[in-house]
């Protein structure tokens, strides 16, 4: 094996919520069970390998700042093959079950398709060996269909039909690739699929292209048999104006407008819901009572900057929220909890990459033991209940069942008489939620 890439770390253990040590977990016990189910299980936690192994953590102001001693500089597939093992490493470290990628995060992009392709097997066989070793999985895969100039006016959304088709084959690579790697899921985050002026834009069109992009790789999907489950990535801009896939309920209406519901779920991230307007909350809200919660990517932005800041989370509010309507919703079936984060930009050593996951982690963990401690307190679940009583019988029950009409809810209502107000208690919910932060 290569020289190790962090000699001075040592697998992360759980201390307990009494340590002072920064390379320790104090609340992801990934053994210790809750709700019946090991946290482990729970979270599925995942590491992504575009930030944490390939972000130079540059900004519109300024060059990249992140000191990776592993990366000799170049983008030879040399590089790439070593720090594909350093990857590896550093989650054995840290002890999350999965990983997430883009094509070009792995392996560079060569002069031309089949380049690109052979580049790509050669990084592949790596990871191959390294998830084996190790026995880390990938939760999902994707292509970049972005970066490159090629992309500039989207992928599936192009103007130019070559680019669509360039991008089609670029996502059947990464099908292979994924489904090679026994990956569990297949990612589809819009990029650029949107526009920067409606002037040049024919949006319609391009909404349709969109479709048919995703009903092929349905289709290709199913012909290479590969089982993962496919998701769409809701975000509504950035860099464009506009993207198509702006928010949960954007995504579900276009999904269920093209005949793809029962084929994607979602993948929200609660930076992209922020910067929809809307809490992660509502999205898992959104996209759980359609049955469509997916996976999340686990960030947070900054209230005061107005972009994808990509930021580890550390808030426990936030993380209860997420796990309680997690759990609502029956918890993960596939995907997990995937940082889609970054550490800042004056976090540029390579022990950074450690405290921002272990935070990330424990921060979850908490928001997994808090949720289950409300959930098994029961008054929040119990007041909601009671909030709808006026649905499980009598005329309520009636409506929900479609077995009424507006002639004899007028004959009722003139009989009974204003609706009894009820107090929302929003406060006292709030206090509630409050006794177990
Ligand atoms: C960018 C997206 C991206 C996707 C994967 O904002 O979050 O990282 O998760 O393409
Ligand atoms: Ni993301
Ligand atoms: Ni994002």
């Amino acid at each position: 094996m290569a020289k190790a890439a962090f000699p001075k770390i040592k697998k992360i253990q759980f201390d307990g919520p009494d340590s002072r040590n920064p390379l320790a977990f104090k609340h992801y016990n990934e053994s210790e069970v809750v709700e019946g189910k090991t946290m482990k299980d729970h979270l599925r936690f995942s590491v992504v390998y575009w930030h944490t192994f390939r972000n130079p953590l540059s900004d519109p102001f300024g060059a990249g700042t992140a000191v990776r001693p592993w990366d000799d500089g170049t983008d030879s597939v040399k590089n790439a093959e070593n720090r594909a093992r350093v990857a590896f490493e550093f989650m054995e470290k840290l002890g999350n079950p999965y990983y997430a990628f883009h094509d070009r995060d792995v392996a560079p992009e060569g002069r031309t398709l089949a380049q690109s392709n052979k580049n790509f097997d050669a990084v592949v066989k790596v990871l191959k060996e390294e998830q084996q070793r190790t026995g880390i999985k990938l939760l999902w895969g994707t292509a970049c269909l972005f970066a490159n100039p090629r992309y500039m006016h989207g992928a599936a959304t192009s103007c130019n039909a070559d680019a669509f088709a360039y991008a089609a084959a670029q996502v059947k690579k990464a099908l292979e690739v994924t489904k090679e790697l026994g990956g569990e899921g297949y990612t589809f985050w819009g990029g650029r699929e949107g526009y920067s002026t409606l002037w040049n834009t024919d949006l319609g069109r391009e909404v349709d292209h969109l479709a048919q992009f995703l009903h092929m790789a349905v289709d290709y999907k199913k012909k290479i048999g590969f089982k993962g489950q496919f998701y769409i990535e809701p975000k509504p801009k950035e860099p464009t104006k506009h993207q198509y896939d702006s928010d949960a309920a954007a995504c579900l209406n276009f999904l269920r407008a093209y005949g793809l519901k029962n084929h994607l779920k979602l993948n929200l991230e609660t930076n992209h819901a922020t910067l929809a307007g809307h809490t992660m909350q509502h999205e898992m809200e959104v996209a759980g009572s359609s049955d469509a919660l997916g996976s999340i990517d686990a960030n947070t932005g900054d209230e005061l900057l107005g972009w994808d800041t990509d930021q580890f989370p550390t808030s426990i509010y936030l993380t209860t929220q997420c796990m309680l309507s997690l759990m609502k919703y029956g918890g993960f079936k596939t995907g997990g909890v995937n940082f889609d984060a970054k550490v800042r930009r004056e976090s540029f050593e390579p022990v950074d990459l450690f405290h921002a996951h272990i935070g990330g982690m424990d921060a979850f963990a908490r928001g997994l033991k808090i949720a289950a401690a409300i959930r098994k307190d029961g008054r929040l679940a119990d007041f909601v209940k009671q909030r709808y009583s006026t649905w499980d019988s009598g005329i309520g029950e009636k409506i929900e069942n479609g077995k009424t009409n507006f002639r004899e809810l007028e004959k009722y209502i003139i009989k009974k008489g204003e609706p009894k107000l009820q107090s929302g208690r929003q406060e006292f919910l709030e206090n509630l939620i409050n006794e177990y932060i």
